[in-house]
């Protein structure tokens, strides 16, 4: 029997096995998507575009009367299940809804800034697109891919359920083989992104809660077996020896593999073993290596088969010893600044095509960064690919934030999926050398515990990077000038990471030039937040709130403060542009924007950016 086949019968023998526990659990009965991570590098079709959309707030669709899930009966009704998307037979049916002359969305997009009665909509709304029968070759594998949705999606094919994801930042898929049909398909996704104290994020943020498809969505073709998963790092800069692994869905052992690096003058045959999966490692000659001034990427294929993935990858090193980081066994200084995955000029809204993604990191090395800090959850995937073209370094982060529900084991296990499809997603770029764990969390046990776990899981997914987390700081008991950080996560992780905003949250600018520090962990010190709001255009007297020469004084105080931290090997100030958030009120300074930006939601530089330029162009010894 192919894999295929004996795939689809264990896929029907685990729904079974749900519908059965899900009598006596109440758990969904449906699959969770699957992530397969080079289902992005394979041949496929854009399902971008204008889709029907039906706002839903009382989830009419989903529920029935009775509060029953629709797709969880047995005979849901034609006149209000949505993802039927039937029309009425006759004259005399009843239908009480309709796609076809419903307005449309854009995919990829938020929903909140594509209509006004979307702006601050937190519920489900109902996308659905048909698409013509894709031409398939004997043998072939149909795959439906979601770049991400926030915060679930409940995808359906044609009436019937594939399944549904949780997480709004990462990748899912589910295979379609067996559902598409000759003549018109019917694709109906419900997202859903009500905040809830479970989640991950929990009800409580600082950003703005964009639901919709908000990445791509995509139709992949894949042969029977196909390339699923590859990984390549470097083991160390002196030996120059590259090792990975590849896995191909379906195959078992002893099936051939071929990589080769054209560049490199390698090509290699490596073997599967009885999971589908092959390790090699080679040496290489006249490597040059990824460095911020000269990103190398070389083109890496990997052939199976019929089936080929090519990409461009770096290879560099990234390690600490006792308080100093090194990049390719250099000491390297983290030049950074903090970046939301938002493009607020022209309406504003989630980044979604790679022009905006590529502006944010531009005007990033245009202040003089070599490291962006993508706050607070995995940013798109264009944007780490292009920080791998444009030399920068990356800390990538989950969205665990500030009070998440720390004792509940479906939030961490939906914490440690989030990770893991992040993680997963973006092995093998080379910008990224950090993963972050967690943002101001508030220390107690049950919290360390979790973070804890997840760390154990992130060194298990990935040993070839370091660990972080964004802590917090606090005035020694008895000496209110002397900072410490205390934190027992501190000993999880291999940088110590927190945010500061002295000057304002706490005192003015001037109070910089009174504290000290004391950080009493033999490992490196970031600073992965500090900062203040200015509303660009105006001015007055640095003491005044709100100014531009406020904000350009705490930069211009902040940054000597910083200066003399021990171990300081870099900082990422909050916040590149300035961005949307719901709790920020005030009228004629805020205006539903968190003002901390260097450059405004218009584009337009505040002076503190040219504070941080002109320090960042000395460091960098120009
Ligand atoms: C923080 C948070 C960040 C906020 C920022 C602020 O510490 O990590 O998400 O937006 O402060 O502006 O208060």
């Amino acid at each position: 029997m192919s894999f295929f086949a004996k795939k689809n019968i264990l896929n029907s023998v685990v729904r079974l096995l749900c519908l059965v526990a899900f009598g006596m659990s109440g758990v969904s009965p449906f699959l969770r998507a699957e992530n397969i991570p080079d289902l992005y590098l394979h041949d496929s079709e854009s399902l971008n575009g204008e889709w029907k959309s039906i706002i839903d707030p009382y989830d009419s669709g989903f529920y029935d009367y009775r509060y029953s899930e629709r797709d969880l009966g047995k005979n849901p009704s034609r006149a209000e299940t949505f993802y039927l998307d039937v029309k009425p037979a006759d004259v005399g049916e009843r239908v009480e809804y309709d796609f076809d002359t419903s307005p449309p969305l854009n995919v990829p997009g938020d929903w909140n800034t594509q209509r006004p009665e979307l702006f601050y909509y937190e519920g489900s709304v109902w996308y659905r697109l048909t698409f013509p029968e894709p031409s398939l070759a004997a043998g072939e594998r149909m795959f439906l891919r979601f770049g991400a949705a926030n915060y679930r999606a409940d995808v359906y094919l044609n009436g019937q359920k594939l399944g549904f994801h949780t997480g709004g930042f990462t990748p899912f898929c589910f295979e379609i083989t067996r559902q598409i049909h000759a003549g018109t398909n019917s694709l109906v996704v419900r997202v859903n992104n009500q905040r809830s104290k479970e989640g991950v994020p929990t009800l409580n943020t600082d950003w703005w809660n964009y639901g919709g498809l908000t990445r791509e969505v995509r139709l992949v073709r894949t042969p029977a077996k196909f390339i699923a998963d590859h990984r390549l790092w470097l083991e160390s800069e002196n030996s120059k020896i590259i090792s990975g692994s590849v896995q191909i869905a379906g195959a078992t052992a002893g099936e051939s593999v071929e990589l080769t690096i054209g560049e490199l003058n390698q090509r290699l045959t490596v073997k599967t073993d009885s999971r589908g999966k092959a390790s090699f490692n080679f040496a290489t000659t006249n490597l040059q290596l990824w460095t911020p001034e000269h990103p190398k990427l070389y083109d890496v294929s990997f052939v199976f088969g019929p089936d080929k993935i090519t990409e461009p990858v770096g290879f560099r090193t990234i390690r600490t010893k006792a308080k100093q980081l090194f990049l390719n066994g250099q000491p390297i200084f983290l030049r950074g600044i903090c970046i939301h995955e938002e493009f607020p000029l022209n309406g504003g809204g989630r980044v979604n095509n790679v022009n905006k993604a590529k502006q944010l990191l531009l005007w990033a090395k245009e202040l003089g960064c070599n490291f962006v800090r993508l706050a607070h959850y995995p940013h798109n995937e264009e944007m780490t690919r292009l920080a791998d073209q444009l030399g920068i370094m990356v800390w990538s982060e989950v969205p665990v934030y500030w009070t998440i529900d720390w004792s509940n084991t479906n939030t961490y296990q939906n914490a440690e999926q989030q990770l893991t499809d992040e993680i997963r997603r973006d092995a093998n770029r080379a910008s990224i050398i950090i993963w972050s764990l967690a943002n101001e969390t508030p220390v107690s046990e049950a919290r360390t515990k979790f973070l804890a776990q997840l760390a154990t899981k992130a060194r298990e997914l990935d040993g070839t990077r370091l660990l972080s987390a964004a802590m917090e700081r606090h005035a020694k008991p008895g000496a209110e000038n002397v900072n410490v950080v205390q934190d027992p996560l501190a000993q999880f992780v291999d940088v110590v990471a927190f945010n500061e905003y002295i000057g304002w949250y706490e005192g003015l600018p001037a109070k910089c030039g009174e504290v000290r520090w004391e950080i009493p962990y033999d490992k490196p010190v970031f600073v992965s937040e500090f900062g203040g709001d200015a509303r660009q255009g105006l001015h007055g007297d640095k003491s005044q709130r709100w100014t531009e020469e406020f904000q350009e004084d705490l930069y211009r105080q902040t940054l000597p403060m910083l200066d003399k931290i021990d171990g300081l090997v870099g900082f990422s100030p909050w916040i590149l542009m300035d961005f949307r958030s719901p709790k920020r009120v005030l009228p004629g300074i805020q205006d539903g924007f968190n003002r901390k930006g260097l450059i405004s939601s218009d584009g337009v530089k505040k002076k503190a950016f040219f504070v941080l330029q002109d320090y960042y162009r000395k460091r960098a010894g120009q």
